[in-house]
């Protein structure tokens, strides 16, 4: 830790430090970032862009009773670090240490658990208009990336910002990036502003805003009018949210901490809504991190050298995530109809190399999950086959637009669900635990989960050949190693049918399991056959339809485990009890094992499941318990 940063335990010590020592303590703070990730893992490259940001904030406002909210929250790494808790940073993401989001339950400055993007504007209103209530006047901060002010979401929080009289900032940090490059014709509109800034425009607009601010007097239209006139640029920014109706200013320079502080100070009294555009830089003060800030979005721990970082030894390991890319790109070369869509995932969902092979049939809508669904409807209307590839919890987003433009319309769209389960360090905000629930309730929607590389081809295969939507899901996992993958694995995927995967005779028991959970039923039927229980293991395949085959095994006399890495309620397990209830088999016979309806925090992901009893041990107690009765 640094000499500074070793002094500061609270925002009051920053507000005590001048700006030269702010600017030292700034680089102090990134250094402890960089340090940190290393070893535990995070998000890096956003927060070493908004160090001098962050401190500049909480030098003017007192964010005890003032309300900072932070769009998506991957980049509050520092705020965590000065409101007490740099301490935690060495259990960063893990199991019993902070959170890598803002979270109520760690600090009172953390006002929502947050993860997803486009939601800060909208809750900031929501706050001004509670104080206006309330008669209450504290200053409320929001602070948004250039990707996420485009989401639809942030787009109609702007259409209703009017709703707030009173003071309300919104700083937009632009950085230029999403995850990867930003996409879009505001994308474009923002870049090119940014080009046509050089670093003394930004410098000059500083002066201005300082010069005409505050407005005591006057309205703060007149005082960016005459800001305006003073700067005389070719393109300017504020076109677009003056358009709205929304004071703007800026664009200056985010790593800038005195003028910061003393914008921050004087945007602090107006008493209306306002955004102030800064400029940072995404990685800065770490060369791999600057150059590659796409790789040091979220990453796991990295040895660092000097200004580099060491090589990796670890031989490239197979994710789903790979296989899912890999399968779709061999597949796409023999039918030209397909498509792959993201929205603002190309990297996380494995289509770097599909993007590479078929640009023309890739497609990034941005942080719009919604719009890349409809897009994909269209698509799929006009005779193509669109494969959307969104993670479990950012498909939320889109539940209308699956139901409306694809479930109801029978549309062939293919729905890649990456990151279904738990998600282990990215904790509850991530868990794709829901998509089961509320895809399987969808008229014409067929469910299917590949339990393993083998079936992650053939479940793209079946989706290829089906006429209407297709769902495949998988976790952020490793695939498993081939002792687990059965013959019976190799036959094709026909609509609604499981497989079995094991048969015993004079089983009494059969565990049925849903994705790529097979490998913990599989080790537990090994387990029990150890102790001379013997069990059949049936890999379920598809969600919806069920396969009637299941159910059959109760009117055999046989009890069910269902298992699964999803929430109990509304999942596969329940489907099958739904199933069973309908056919009028016992009921009692069944157990279904899956996660809880309670938030299971951060953690890595074997831990995740072991915790609610997704795995091997549970299953064979289960057993044990049923085979009891
Ligand atoms: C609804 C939603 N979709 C996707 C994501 C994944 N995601 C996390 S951060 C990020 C990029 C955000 O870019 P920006 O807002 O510009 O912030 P920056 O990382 O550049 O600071 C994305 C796409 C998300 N958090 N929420």
């Amino acid at each position: 830790m640094g000499k500074l940063l070793d002094q500061v335990n609270s925002p009051a010590d920053v507000k005590r430090l001048s700006v030269p020592q702010l600017t030292d303590l700034a680089e102090e703070i990134r250094n402890f970032i960089l340090n940190s990730v290393s070893k535990t893992g995070g998000h890096l490259a956003s927060n070493l862009g908004v160090v001098e940001l962050t401190l500049a904030l909480h030098c003017v406002f007192d964010f005890k009773t003032d309300k900072l909210l932070w769009d998506v929250g991957h980049q509050c790494y520092a705020h965590k670090i000065i409101t007490g808790r740099k301490d935690k940073f060495t259990n960063l993401r893990h199991a019993d240490g902070i959170s890598g989001f803002p979270n109520p339950a760690e600090s009172e400055y953390d006002l929502f658990a947050v993860g997803h993007a486009g939601t800060s504007i909208a809750t900031a209103i929501g706050m001004a208009i509670g104080q206006i209530h309330q008669k209450q006047d504290n200053k409320i901060v929001a602070v948004i990336g250039d990707a996420s002010i485009v989401n639809g979401t942030s787009f109609e929080a702007l259409n209703n910002l009017g709703l707030v009289k009173r003071q309300m900032l919104i700083v937009l940090n632009d950085n230029s990036m999403a995850i990867d490059a930003t996409v879009g014709a505001m994308a474009k509109y923002f870049s090119k502003v940014r080009l046509s800034q050089t670093y003394e425009d930004l410098r000059k607009t500083t002066n201005n805003i300082l010069e005409h601010m505050p407005v005591i007097g006057k309205s703060v239209e007149e005082a960016i009018e005459r800001i305006k006139r003073s700067i005389r640029m070719t393109l300017p920014a504020s076109q677009m949210f003056e358009s709205l109706r929304i004071p703007y200013f800026g664009p200056v320079d985010g790593h800038d901490i005195g003028s910061l502080i003393q914008l921050f100070e004087a945007l602090a009294d107006l008493n209306h809504p306002a955004i102030l555009h800064v400029y940072t830089k995404k990685g800065k003060g770490f060369q791999p991190a600057d150059q590659g800030p796409t790789r040091f979005h979220s990453t796991g721990p990295f040895k660092i050298n000097g200004d580099a970082i060491e090589p990796t030894s670890t031989p490239g390991i197979r994710t789903f995530t790979k296989s899912f890319g890999e399968h779709l790109t061999e597949l796409a070369a023999k039918d030209k109809r397909i498509i792959a869509i993201t929205s603002a995932m190309c990297d996380g969902t494995g289509l770097m190399n599909f993007r590479k092979k078929f640009p023309e049939r890739f497609y990034d809508v941005g942080i719009a999950e919604g719009t890349a669904v409809d897009v994909a409807a269209g698509m799929a209307r006009n005779g193509l086959k669109p494969y959307v590839c969104i993670y479990s919890t950012f498909l939320q987003r889109s539940f209308d637009q699956i139901f409306q433009e694809v479930a109801l319309q029978n549309l062939p769209v293919v729905f890649c669900i990456d990151r279904a389960g738990f998600v282990g360090p990215d904790g509850p905000t991530h868990h794709g635990l829901m998509d089961i629930g509320f895809l399987r309730m969808m008229p014409n929607m067929v469910l299917t989960a590949p339990a393993n590389d083998t079936e992650m081809k053939l479940a793209q295969e079946f989706a290829l050949r089906h006429e209407g939507p297709v769902v495949i899901r998988y976790p952020k996992d490793i695939v498993p190693p081939k002792p687990f993958i059965k013959s019976s694995c190799s036959r094709p995927f026909k609509l609604g049918q499981c497989v079995t995967v094991k048969s015993s005779k004079n089983s009494r028991l059969a565990i049925i399991s849903y994705g790529s959970i097979l490998t913990e039923a599989l080790k537990a039927a090994s387990l029990l056959a150890e102790q001379k229980i013997p069990v059949d293991v049936i890999n379920a395949r598809f969600a919806a339809p069920v396969d009637k085959k299941i159910i059959s095994l109760l009117k055999k006399g046989k009890g069910i485990i269902t298992v699964e890495d999803h929430t109990i309620a509304c999942g596969f397990g329940s489907a099958v009890l739904e199933l069973a209830a309908a056919n009028k088999c016992p009921l009692n016979a069944i157990r279904l094992l899956g996660a809880p309806r309670t938030i299971i925090g951060h953690d890595c992901r074997e831990s995740q499941l072991l915790q609610v009893g997704i795995n091997a041990d549970t299953i064979v107690k289960t057993a044990g318990e049923m085979l009891a009765k």
